[in-house]
């Protein structure tokens, strides 16, 4: 089982041929990818034996602040409560509220999971425990659609925006090492031309991945650096070109004026670019994420979300909130600071981890 043989570092070679092995082609099944991003924790064998899969396990343990707000606080909820009244529904939508479900998507998964239960005639707590499962699957699954690349375009252009902070540069280190490892000849382009030290950590990463930077200096313009990256990515036959963007605030109108002008003169280079515009939201945002999310979409029609930091948070129920508000596809989840940390998203397995 691959999943050993990550776990024991020093057999690195036979790691890195299981790798090669199976990431070279772009249709990855879901267990291949998970395998292959099977990395440190290790998990207990009683646990195994009990036919725990070793993927779930290991997102447990990372979404395990969200699974103490959400998924333990309503078990320890319905172990007190075994029978349904309306406090329990009351709690139920607290706990949602709390763990920053927002309060639309809150008040839509107790209408239905009330519904289900009234179909099926239920009326005992285990019975809504695992309504409430359904329904949070449900909403997860509206916003589950993996990024594809098409290869048709050349190179296929990324965008990846979003306020300050939030894990942008991080998560272009996190998809670079992911495409290059299936195959794919991958460029950065350092369109956060705003700090000094922004370059200087885009370039960092692409040492330490082994991936072209395409930079010019601080206080150039962002939207001719990324289109430069554009021409040079196609000369050499780049697949993949992922262009970094400077943190903004989502309320300053001037700095979303400049995001739309780096997609305008994307397009001059290539009419379809960017083919993907990924929005990085920051896992423990809350609510704001919501406004977040809303205005970089008006400046720039997001085709992708990637939330990071849900390593690091008890609100990943933010996830919901999106899903329900805006249903814009999440593409990947960011469960650390290093380059392997990064999950493609998988809405039964997401709630399996913060719910169980
Ligand atoms: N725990 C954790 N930390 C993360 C994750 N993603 C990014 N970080 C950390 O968040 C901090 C900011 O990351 P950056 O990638 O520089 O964020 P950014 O959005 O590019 O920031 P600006 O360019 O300044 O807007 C760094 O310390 C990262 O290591 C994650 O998934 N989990
Ligand atoms: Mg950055």
């Amino acid at each position: 089982m691959k999943f050993f043989k990550r776990k024991n570092k020093k057999d690195k070679s036979a790691v890195e041929q299981t790798d090669q092995a199976t990431e070279t082609t772009d249709n990855l099944s879901t267990s291949q990818t998970r395998e292959n991003e099977a990395v440190d924790i290790v998990v207990p064998p009683e646990l195994l034996a009990q036919g725990v899969e070793p993927h779930q396990y290991q997102l447990s343990q990372q979404l395990s602040k969200t699974n103490d707000n959400f998924g333990k606080k309503m078990k320890q909820l319905f172990s007190i409560k075994k029978q349904i009244d309306e406090d329990l529904f009351e709690e139920l939508e607290t706990t949602l509220l709390m763990a920053d479900v927002g309060a639309a998507a809150t008040m839509e998964v107790i209408e239905n999971v009330r519904k289900s239960l009234k179909r099926r005639n239920l009326s005992d707590s285990d019975a809504v425990f695992g309504a409430l499962k359904e329904q949070l699957t449900a909403l997860a699954q509206v916003v589950e659609k993996p990024l594809e690349i098409d290869q048709s375009k050349q190179p296929f252009v990324i965008l990846v925006v979003g306020v300050n902070g939030v894990g942008k540069t991080t998560t272009i280190a996190k998809l670079a090492r992911k495409y290059k490892g299936m195959g794919k000849k991958v460029m950065l382009a350092a369109g956060d031309t705003f700090r000094a030290a922004a370059v200087e950590q885009l370039k960092t990463w692409g040492e330490r991945e082994d991936i072209p930077v395409m930079a010019q200096s601080t206080g150039a313009d962002s939207a001719s650096v990324i289109f430069d990256a554009m021409n040079s990515a196609k000369a050499k036959n780049i697949d993949v070109l992922i262009a970094d963007t400077a943190g903004r605030l989502h309320t300053q109108s001037n700095l979303m004026q400049e995001l739309e002008k780096i997609s305008r003169v994307m397009r001059k280079n290539d009419e379809t670019a960017p083919h993907e515009t990924l929005i990085v939201i920051d896992g423990g945002t809350g609510q704001n994420a919501i406004s977040q999310v809303r205005e970089f979409n008006k400046a720039n029609k997001l085709t992708g979300v990637v939330i990071t930091k849900l390593d690091g948070t008890p609100k990943g129920g933010v996830l919901f909130n999106l899903a329900s508000e805006f249903g814009i596809p999440v593409r990947f989840i960011g469960v650390g600071e290093k380059s392997t940390d990064l999950k493609p998203y998988v809405a039964a397995d997401f709630v399996e981890a913060i719910i169980n």
